[in-house]
């Protein structure tokens, strides 16, 4: 059996907007995971910055931040066996024209930037994410592997 993982998810400003909140939790905690940290809050152009600073070469970096600060995102920490894999998983393709049917992204994204749900892509991004997002203080209610992060 796999050990408890976890990874950072957000809920993206165009599934805010178009009200999914709830069907978007509601599909991963259908599919087995525990949402372990959870708030809503709207990024600075900053934080947005910093976030994807990856991709800051990137030609729709600027297009991604102007997307990421037009509202409010709620993010979360998922709990579960190889959470960062499986969540992925369920999200699906980055471009919802290639999401498997039945992921978050088939369901509910938009377009490849308005693509309505993010997810850590590995251990160390989750590792990163989770602690941008939430204090250690916030992070008490987790399982005792969790806060290794
Ligand atoms: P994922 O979110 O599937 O890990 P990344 O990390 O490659 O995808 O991209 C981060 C975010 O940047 C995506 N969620 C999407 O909003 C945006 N993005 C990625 N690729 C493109 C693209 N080709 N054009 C516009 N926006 C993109």
């Amino acid at each position: 059996m796999a050990a408890v993982a976890h990874t950072l998810g957000l809920i993206k400003p165009d599934a805010v907007e178009a009200g999914l909140m709830g069907r978007i939790l509601s599909d991963i905690e259908a599919a087995g995971f525990r949402i372990a940290a959870m708030k809503m809050l709207r990024l600075s152009r900053a934080q947005a910055e910093a976030f994807y600073a990856v991709h800051r070469e990137r030609p729709f970096f600027a297009s991604l931040v102007e997307f990421m600060t037009s509202g409010p995102v709620v993010a979360f920490v998922i709990e579960g066996e190889n959470a960062v894999e499986r969540y992925r998983q369920l999200m699906g393709a980055t471009d919802p024209a290639k999401a498997e049917p039945n992921t978050l992204r088939a369901r509910y994204a938009q377009n490849i930037e308005r693509n309505a749900v993010h997810g850590s892509d590995s251990p160390t991004s989750a590792r990163r994410e989770i602690a941008f997002f939430f204090s250690e203080l916030e992070l008490v209610s987790l399982n005792a592997e969790v806060v290794a992060v």
